[in-house]
């Protein structure tokens, strides 16, 4: 999928995606999901072709044909083996579409959702500038959008988030480092503390919590936790040890919506802070997104920006699209949306269909 801009973090410049698209069928129904993996390790570990390799060749064949009456059912099937949550993801979710859309259900219901539309704030990438930085902010916020997050690395952190500040003194304002300080850099990210930061997000190692502990006991703003977060055990250990106060919950990393939902629950409990992370997903992993952000704990803004925004083609028919700061939440059975026949045409690359 081509992406409208190009889209620079810490780790990379990213100009299009590879979306592995799962449909799981029964009867006349069928589920629909994505992998927020890439296609090289750069975020977590997981990969495109790795991810392919482990659905096509081991878990989708020991799962075709077999009757699964809860999507708990279907996860104590796949709860044998370890990691990889993000393949694990994709059919958890689609198979959450499916049932949801048996059940003649919108998906946000069936996970037990409290709100019909969704809270969205914008993550902008590295730009060239810190005038071009404040310039993307101001159309942001113009647009509607209820929070700004701030791509940072070493060497490009204290200016642009000291430029947008300025311009901007009441917006809900937040960095994202993609894992690229170390606790050496402390004196930096110490720098952020006068900006009244919302978060910072994930400064250290994509795998740590123990340093991450270290460094919010010496920070002012609290730490927000996006990749070394990948399950609910994580989760509990982060928040135990005091590794940060926010945690960014993408339903695509830890597994499904199960997992999710347990995560939701645990921050409820604990008084962190969640909000709802987004991989530039296409219309299928952004419905996801969108149903789970239904639920109650997600009071801060996520990142489910307006799908027109990454896409001049999404692969799905119905438009999302942020009004006003909130994302409607798509009706209809299931995740409420379906596949443009016309752009998936367009852009795969390989289809399989396994029978069972
Ligand atoms: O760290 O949250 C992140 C995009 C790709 C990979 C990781 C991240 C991001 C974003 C943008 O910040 C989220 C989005 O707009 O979908
Ligand atoms: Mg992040």
């Amino acid at each position: 999928m081509p992406m409208r801009f190009d889209f620079e973090t810490s780790f990379g410049v990213q100009r299009r995606r590879f979306v592995p698209l799962l449909t799981l069928r029964s009867g006349h129904l069928e589920g629909y999901a994505e992998g927020v993996m890439d296609h090289l390790p750069l975020y977590r570990e997981e990969t495109v072709p790795g991810a392919l390799a482990l659905l096509e060749g081991q878990w989708l064949p020991r799962l075709l044909g077999r009757h699964f009456a809860t999507p708990e059912a279907l996860a104590l099937a796949l709860a044998p083996y370890r990691g990889n949550r993000m393949a694990r993801a994709m059919i958890e979710m689609a198979f959450w579409d499916l049932w949801a859309k048996h059940l003649g259900v919108p998906l946000w219901q069936v996970l037990g959702g409290v709100r019909t539309s969704v809270p969205v704030g914008i993550s902008l990438g590295i730009q060239a500038s810190a005038q071009a930085t404040t310039d993307l902010a101001t159309r942001a916020v113009e647009d509607g959008y209820q929070r700004v997050k701030l791509k940072i690395k070493p060497g490009w952190d204290e200016q642009p988030v000291a430029a947008v500040r300025e311009a901007h003194p009441q917006i809900q304002l937040t960095v994202d480092a993609n894992s690229a300080y170390s606790l050496t850099d402390i004196s930096a990210l110490q720098a952020l503390d006068p900006y009244r930061l919302k978060y910072l997000e994930q400064p250290l190692a994509f795998d740590d919590l123990v340093d991450h502990a270290a460094l919010q006991a010496q920070l002012r703003t609290p730490i927000c936790l996006d990749e070394s977060v990948t399950s609910l055990q994580d989760a509990r250990k982060a928040l135990s040890i005091g590794a940060g106060r926010v945690i960014n919950l993408k339903v695509g990393r830890v597994g499904g919506h199960l997992e999710a939902r347990r995560i939701h629950d645990l921050t409820l409990a604990h008084g962190a802070a969640l909000w709802c992370g987004g991989m530039m997903e296409t219309g299928i992993g952004r419905a996801h997104n969108i149903h789970l952000s239904t639920l109650e704990h997600f009071t801060l803004p996520g990142d489910t920006a307006s799908a027109s925004r990454y896409w001049q083609h999404d692969v799905i028919r119905e438009p999302l699209e942020v009004n006003d700061g909130w994302m409607a939440v798509p009706d209809g059975p299931g995740i409420g949306v379906t596949l443009d026949p016309d752009t998936l045409q367009k852009v795969t690359r390989s289809c399989r269909t396994l029978h069972a």
